[in-house]
């Protein structure tokens, strides 16, 4: 049987999700690049296990996505979830690229939001929150650096749940790929696009809505006219956690002049700066990564709800 993306495989899917998925019952996908790369441990972990909690307490399954052991998998176990966390950099960070390099292999990996796409997708889930997506790194058009996670929107039926972009990327140029290749970028409840840490980038969503009902019944046009891929759900950082552009700005220059004295290239560049900026910001913006994950898993439940009620 072919599985929705065309070809064979399809993922291991926890029992939890497969009963949901059966069932027509609201499931929502969590990335676990944002566990071993993302975040310090034990907070990595900690914060995995609350974002899982928190989907349950709005009325829909988590999976979290990871490769392991070659296994594609939609439901991780708390076992694996703290092995990974424990892990963290160490354990491989996997893209479209790597997926049937680490499934040949037979390796464990961390997914990023473009690899989660994929094997959501796969399982049949539409739905999936994240911290921030990758974009168009600054200084591009020398690099060429363009995560994989924007080609990914193009192609791949999943809504992503995400406090925006971070500022660690060329947020303009982002916004013209997504546009170039028509992906919608909505905003909850704001005009403006979050840029993770803050609730402003400066530059402006294609649509405001300020409902999971009204979010669903876009994405239902969207695939009902068969436009194949996804579409940014920009979440803004709560009010009492958003931190002042002055701090971020100031570390992301840093993080940036550090990769570049260490010629930091391809995959290792946003891990680089991720870590970075985690260093020099210190305590609060691991707290403000933590309420946005949390409130992007609350609105991501939501809109999985929805999207079931609607019979998509
Ligand atoms: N941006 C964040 N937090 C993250 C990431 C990006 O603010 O954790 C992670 C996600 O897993 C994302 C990946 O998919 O980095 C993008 O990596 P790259 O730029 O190499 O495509
Ligand atoms: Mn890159």
């Amino acid at each position: 049987m072919a599985n929705p993306m065309g070809g064979t495989a399809l993922p291991d899917c926890s029992a939890e999700v497969r009963e949901a998925l059966a069932a027509g019952r609201p499931v929502v996908a969590l990335e676990s690049t944002i566990i071993s790369h993302g975040m310090p441990y034990p907070q990595n972990v900690a914060t995995a296990l609350q974002v899982e909690g928190e989907v349950r307490a709005h009325g829909a399954v988590p999976a979290t996505i990871a490769v392991v052991d070659g296994r594609l998998k939609a439901g991780l176990s708390r076992a694996e979830i703290e092995s990974l966390g424990r892990a963290g950099p160490s354990v491989s960070k996997l893209s479209r690229r790597d997926l049937p390099l680490a499934v040949a292999a037979g390796q464990t990996g961390a997914t990023t939001v473009a690899a989660t796409m994929i094997i959501a997708a796969l399982a049949g889930i539409r739905v999936f929150a994240t911290g921030g997506i990758g974009g168009v790194h600054r200084g591009a058009g020398e690099s060429f650096d363009i995560s994989a996670d924007l080609l990914e929107l193009v192609r791949t039926p999943v809504a992503v749940v995400c406090a925006g972009v971070k500022s660690i990327l060329d947020i303009r140029l982002t916004l013209e790929v997504l546009e170039t290749h028509g992906v919608p970028v909505v905003g909850y409840g704001t005009d403006r696009l979050p840029a993770f840490f803050a609730r402003d980038s400066g530059f402006a969503v294609d649509a405001r809505l300020d409902t999971p009902a009204q979010i669903a019944r876009a994405l239902q046009a969207q695939w009902a006219m068969g436009l194949r891929g996804g579409m940014v759900i920009a979440n803004p950082v709560p009010e009492a956690h958003a931190l002042p552009r002055a701090v971020i700005d100031g570390a992301i220059e840093m993080a940036l002049a550090d990769a570049a004295v260490q010629g930091i290239t391809g995959k290792a560049v946003t891990p680089f700066l991720l870590a970075r900026v985690n260093e020099l910001t210190g305590g609060n913006s691991l707290a403000a990564n933590i309420a946005l994950i949390l409130n992007n898993a609350r609105l991501a439940a939501a809109v999985a709800g929805e999207l079931t009620r609607l019979g998509g």
